[in-house]
């Protein structure tokens, strides 16, 4: 039996993403959930253009919220060729019955617990249409994600999961919704997941990739898994809370083990923001020094900035750069709010009749969906492109990269080149992050 795993990419990133840079997760593994008796492949859609006349049995797609029209559009192709198509992930769980129009199956929820019945219903030739996943995994005994799948075209492919969800509730996050609670994996075969992957060269061999929301979570077991890293001379980047930083051990044994580069999600540099989204964690007044404790590590800090809150205003919004450049942040990476389906905020301003649409394609987090409080979508649009002009403008990127040299170690230095110049040579080809980059669709800015 041949079964294909595509995970699925629209234009709409092209150029905007790095979207060669780094290989995800979900495909490599959903396919080492598979049996040895399935012949299973994966394929990515960011790396070359689906073969919609491949001899396959089952096509399972995963793919995001603003991927979701695309992904139907596979979807139907395979289908009118009579082959079997299931779909999950994220958008699939909350939304089936829209899933179901294009799909035989659609999985609900987390994939393992559900893997052995789908299986065993495809070998029979009788699978059902919905699959749903009424326990959460203990995520003991999952298997290493087949690697050796993976498209030679990306450049790091070592990516791990330690942990699922996260402790904290951000209005705004798909992951309540999705994987509640906040579960770790046994540090040994995280580990095992680590230490047993052979890549085509030094740096796929050196760089760890953890997907994790929050690795650092639960303090007491990222201390545990930090201190079994240090003696496998790894570097890694992971997705951590800033409120990180008030515990130095853990800080420390970070940095020992390894730590390269973190994402923050610092998003607004208004508190009244923070509070009216939940993230309780954040606090302004100790971002710069926060920053500087990564940097007293060598650790290369980028932060994911929002806009479009309540209390955002035209003008507030023009002083991100010079804040961004000023708590020292090395790589800001921008988006306009987005309400995704299912979360605590899409329920919020549908209630008070906020959003204006419902085209998934738009939800991408490069365009408004729905009317800010204090500015108009307009505004919103065109703030955007601005900010984003100037924070990735020459100037600021060449003074963000050099005073890195004195604060990064080697790897994070590197880190912050590459990035940053990329972004910023993106900025002065004209490639923003809105549909329509590279002339392919109309863009929002226009179209609102
Ligand atoms: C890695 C990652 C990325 C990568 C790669 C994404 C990709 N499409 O390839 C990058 C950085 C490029 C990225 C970009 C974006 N991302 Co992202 N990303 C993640 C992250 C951190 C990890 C995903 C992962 O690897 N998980 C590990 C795997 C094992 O878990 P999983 O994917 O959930 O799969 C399990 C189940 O869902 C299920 N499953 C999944 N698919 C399928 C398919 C089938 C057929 C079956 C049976 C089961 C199944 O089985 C798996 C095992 O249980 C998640 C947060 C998270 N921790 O999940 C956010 C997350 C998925 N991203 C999100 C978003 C919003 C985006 C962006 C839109 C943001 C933006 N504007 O930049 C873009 C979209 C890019 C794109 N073109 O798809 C949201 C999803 C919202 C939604 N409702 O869809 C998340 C949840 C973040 C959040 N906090 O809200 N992302
Ligand atoms: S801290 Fe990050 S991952 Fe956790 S709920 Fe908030 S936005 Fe989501």
């Amino acid at each position: 039996m041949n079964v294909k795993i595509i995970n699925a990419w629209e234009s709409q990133y092209d150029g905007m993403e790095q979207s060669k840079s780094f290989a995800p997760l979900t495909a490599p593994y959903l396919a080492a959930l598979f049996p040895s008796d399935v012949n299973v492949t994966i394929h990515h859609e960011q790396i070359r253009p689906i073969d919609y006349d491949i001899d396959v049995d089952l096509i399972a797609i995963t793919f995001l919220i603003a991927n979701a029209y695309h992904a139907y559009e596979i979807a139907d192709r395979f289908r009118n060729r009579g082959v079997k198509v299931i779909m999950g992930g994220f958008h699939a769980s909350l939304l089936p019955e829209e899933v179901l129009k294009h799909a035989d199956s659609v999985v609900i929820g987390e994939a393992e617990n559900l893997f052995p019945i789908i299986i065993n219903d495809l070998k029979r030739g009788a699978l059902k249409s919905v699959y749903k996943s009424e326990n959460i995994h203990n995520l003991e005994n999952l298997p290493v994600p087949r690697y050796d799948l993976l498209e030679d075209d990306f450049v790091l492919t070592h990516s791990i999961q330690a942990t699922r969800g996260c402790p904290y509730k951000c209005e705004f996050c798909s992951i309540i919704s999705f994987n509640s609670g906040f579960r770790v994996r046994p540090i040994d075969e995280v580990i095992r997941d680590i230490t047993c992957y052979e890549g085509r060269n030094y740096l796929q061999n050196k760089m760890v990739l953890f997907w994790d929301n929050n690795l650092t979570g639960n303090k007491q077991y990222a201390k545990e898994l930090f201190r079994r890293m240090i003696p496998l001379k790894k570097r890694w980047f992971s997705q951590l809370s800033i409120d990180m930083v008030r515990d130095k051990e853990l800080m420390r044994l970070a940095a020992e083990s390894g730590c390269a580069s973190v994402f923050l999600g610092i998003e607004s540099f208004t508190q009244e923001n923070l509070k009216n989204i939940r993230k309780y964690q954040n606090k302004i007044a100790d971002y710069k020094k926060a920053i500087k404790a990564f940097h007293d590590f060598g650790i290369y800090v980028m932060a994911g900035i929002i806009i479009g809150f309540d209390e955002d205003t035209v003008e507030s919004i023009s002083k991100i750069p010079d804040i961004v450049q000023e708590v020292g942040i090395d790589m800001p990476f921008v988006s306009i709010l987005t309400p995704n389906y299912g979360t605590g905020l899409y329920e919020i301003y549908s209630r008070e009749n906020r959003i204006f649409t419902k085209d998934w394609s738009r939800y991408n987090a490069f365009n408004a969906v729905f009317h800010p409080k204090n500015i108009s979508v307009e505004e919103l649009h065109s703030s955007y492109l601005d900010i984003w002009q100037e924070l990735h403008s020459v100037p600021k990127t060449i003074t963000r990269v050099f005073k890195g040299i004195h604060k990064l170690w080697f790897w994070p230095f590197l880190w912050s080149l590459v990035e940053n110049g990329y972004y910023s040579s993106q900025n002065v080809m004209g490639n923003y992050p809105f549909i329509g980059v590279n002339g392919k669709k109309d863009t929002a800015v226009n179209k609102y």
